[in-house]
């Protein structure tokens, strides 16, 4: 656990070794250590949050095997701090990473095999929000990153993402704020997928094309899964810019983008809206769509 950059209290050994990509060995393992796991979550989170994400590589055996066990001892604590009232009350989500091409067979169909256990926890509504992250599409596009540098910009993209919605969603906004209940609302709709697009960098007025063109662009470059959004029937869409830019930008191109979103996710869909500024120059469009339908093929190529 030595790479794993958290203070030295907050990590936990179970095992000893990895599971050789069993995700068998691992289940049992977890399973025996369950008392260990809950005690160990109990002491390093004393309750205080209210929603809990288990991050997982789905090919190998460890995360696999284990995750799902984690997922259900999650539930536990939640329940015996009142965070939640039942396992389908769910205030538990996972982040879950699809292997690159090159991992091989074994590890493809664990990942096939983990995916579909944590697609049914969602589907069940015992596990939100789900984000599937496709390693072979990060490795497209950030195909000249180096081995070190990999996984950490990746898995800081994501967590970016998330940590900009958090603090976000406990801002007032002079314009339109996004609120906490907006952002309950979208993590607790099961599968969601989300994205950050630069819309201007200098201050310069904004026209209403840049907008929906980041909302599309959003959609469609993102290291998430191959998973349709357009079948999803919640969202979250904040604009956030510098005082120039905004000063700059009609409300009515602003409300075109926010329209786009609507459209995109058909009739009985709501998209939550907010409107930022900040010091830093430019303007960013950043989205989350929730909601989305299990995807019936999750990797575009035969196992
Ligand atoms: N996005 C992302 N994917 C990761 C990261 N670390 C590992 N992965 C992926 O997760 C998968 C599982 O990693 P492994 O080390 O093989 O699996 P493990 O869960 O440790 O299980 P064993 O090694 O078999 O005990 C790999 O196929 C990688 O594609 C990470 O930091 N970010
Ligand atoms: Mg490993």
């Amino acid at each position: 656990l030595k790479s794993v950059k958290v203070p030295v209290a907050n990590k936990l050994l179970v095992g000893g070794k990895g599971a050789g990509k069993d995700r068998k060995l691992a289940e049992d393992i977890f399973k025996e250590n369950r008392e260990d796991i809950l005690d160990f979550l109990k002491r390093t989170f004393k309750g205080g949050f209210n929603r809990a994400l288990v991050c997982l590589g789905a090919g190998g055996g460890t995360g696999a095997g284990g995750g799902p066990v984690v997922i259900d001892i999650v539930h536990d604590l939640c329940q015996t701090y009142g965070i939640e009232n039942a396992d389908t009350d769910a205030r538990v989500g996972a982040v879950v990473a699809l292997p690159t091409r090159g991992e091989g067979s074994k590890v493809q169909s664990n990942a096939k095999q983990t995916a579909e256990v944590l697609i049914s926890f969602s589907q069940k509504g015992t596990l939100s929000p789900l984000i599937i992250l496709d390693n072979e599409r990060i490795k497209q596009i950030y195909p000249k990153l180096s081995v070190n540098k990999f996984w950490s910009t990746a898995n800081t993209s994501i967590c970016s993402l998330f940590h900009l919605f958090n603090k976000i969603a406990c801002q007032d906004s002079q314009y339109t704020a996004f609120d906490s209940a907006d952002l309950d609302t979208v993590f607790s709709s099961g599968i969601i997928s989300f994205g950050a697009v630069p819309v201007s960098r200098e201050g310069e007025a904004v026209e209403e094309t840049d907008i929906s063109y980041a909302v599309r662009d959003n959609l469609k470059k993102n290291i998430l899964a191959n998973i349709e959004v357009s079948t999803g029937n919640v969202a979250a869409c904040v604009v956030i810019g510098d005082r120039k830019t905004l000063d700059n930008t009609a409300q009515e191109s602003l409300e075109h983008g926010f329209e786009q979103l609507s459209r995109l996710l058909g009739e009985g869909s709501t998209v939550h809206r907010g409107i930022y500024h900040t010091s830093k120059k430019g303007l960013v469009v950043y989205t989350i769509i929730g909601g989305i339908k299990a995807p019936e093929q999750l990797f575009d190529y035969h196992l």
